[in-house]
């Protein structure tokens, strides 16, 4: 399919201006529980994590900001680094609190029945928020490991009870123009029940909390099968989509590179909110990556999520939405798949080559990664670098 000429002037104005975050911990050492295979050349703290994640803005132009994770991104000043990410070009992205790492949450943390393990959670939580204003970010992105392993090992409702007293204590201190996501999770590390497992749970606490507080959706966090995009379509009808953290899954929260397993249901996440008008900066909706690279190197596989997303987002654009919206109306099944196949169909990647040459970038972002010499430089540079935190 083809836009007409205005058309195609406003699908690659959409592309020049999307914006997507990478997560830091996606520049660490990572493994599964079995094995942390180290790799050459790993930021070995957060200021070198934010060289790489500048580079991959560099070489893509539409990846702008960099999420921390705290403490796995611990550092003195974070004003300061905050300042040598302005200098590198890029921004503070979302605020990742940890409170799944330390012996004293195994019974949880937010949810815990021992008020003090709650209340040092709670501590780390708005500690979280003062880093917001320290780095100008305006996300403080929670996901709670809490949960039960087995029937009876604790009350689900009073777990219930306090989460949302911890939520609104956090919702509490945020300032203007500063947001909480609340991420939902379906199974791990809990086997039997976890206390935010679906859309819905989270969606609840949100509608309770306010305004400042929307859900976020993990494209990993879900049962093999869930309509992910039915989830988005409903929670941009409702004003309570904060954002994603995409990735790709084959079996579980497998956090391989966006679009690898699954390029279609991209594409179908996409269509949605290409159709909400939710791709525009104004709709506030967070496009951020929290995957993995176990085994490929890290700043390319960064680079080909980016593309990935990318890609998706042009199919999306060049859904023609008033055919669309003909054949649907008349009730045309096979037209209105036709369209949406149509444009899924199609080959965008000379289109994102010709909107990264006008914005004076390589058409070809990995190409131009290899010539970089990057890896070479920091594979010299950098010995023993860090783990992004977890499995090491
Ligand atoms: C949990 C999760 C959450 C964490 C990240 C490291 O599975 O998706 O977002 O912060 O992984
Ligand atoms: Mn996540
Ligand atoms: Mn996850």
């Amino acid at each position: 399919m083809t836009a007409n000429a205005s058309g195609k002037a406003a699908v690659k104005a959409a592309l020049r201006a999307q914006r997507i975050e990478t997560p830091s911990w996606a520049y660490g050492n990572s493994g599964t529980r079995f094995k942390v295979f180290a790799q050459e050349g790993v930021p070995r703290n957060p200021y070198e994590k934010i060289d790489d994640a500048a580079l991959v803005h560099q070489l893509t132009g539409v990846a702008p900001s960099i999420a921390l994770h705290i403490p796995w991104d611990k550092v003195d000043d974070y004003a300061d680094l905050a300042a040598y990410a302005r200098d590198k070009g890029i921004s503070i992205g979302a605020i990742n609190p940890n409170v799944f790492q330390e012996d004293d949450y195994k019974l949880g943390s937010v949810c815990n029945p021992d008020p003090a393990v709650r209340a040092k959670a709670l501590d780390h939580l708005l500690e979280c928020v003062d880093i917001m204003d320290a780095t100008g970010s305006t996300i403080l992105s929670l996901w709670f490991a809490d949960g039960l392993n087995y029937p009876g090992q604790d009350s689900l409702r009073a777990r219930q009870d306090r989460l949302a007293e911890a939520l609104a204590a956090t919702y509490q201190r945020l300032g203007d123009g500063q947001r909480m996501l609340l991420e939902y999770k379906l199974f791990e590390p809990a086997f039997y029940a976890t206390d935010i497992p679906d859309w819905g749970t989270s969606y609840a606490h949100c509608v309770e909390l306010g305004d400042k507080a929307q859900v976020l959706v993990d494209t990993g966090h879900h049962a093999p099968g869930t309509n992910i995009e039915f989830i988005v379509a409903f929670l941009l009808r409702q004003g309570k989509l904060g954002g994603f953290h995409f990735n790709s899954r084959f079996y579980a929260d497998d956090d391989l590179m966006v679009g690898a397993a699954d390029p279609f249901q991209l594409f179908r996440i996409m269509h949605e909110i290409v159709q909400a008008g939710a791709l525009d900066a104004s709709a506030n909706v967070a496009f951020m990556l929290d995957q993995c690279h176990n085994i490929e190197p890290k700043v390319p596989a960064m680079i080909r999520s980016v593309m990935n997303v990318q890609e998706a987002t042009a199919k999306a654009l060049l859904v023609d939405s008033d055919a669309l919206a003909k054949a649907q109306a008349n009730g045309d099944v096979l037209e209105a798949n036709a369209i949406l196949m149509d444009a899924y169909n199609t080959d965008v990647r000379p289109l994102l080559a010709e909107v990264r040459e006008e914005m004076g970038i390589d058409p070809d972002p990995l190409a131009a990664y290899r010539r970089s010499g990057h890896a070479e430089r920091v594979r010299e540079e950098r010995k023993g670098g860090q783990a992004a935190g977890w499995g090491a």
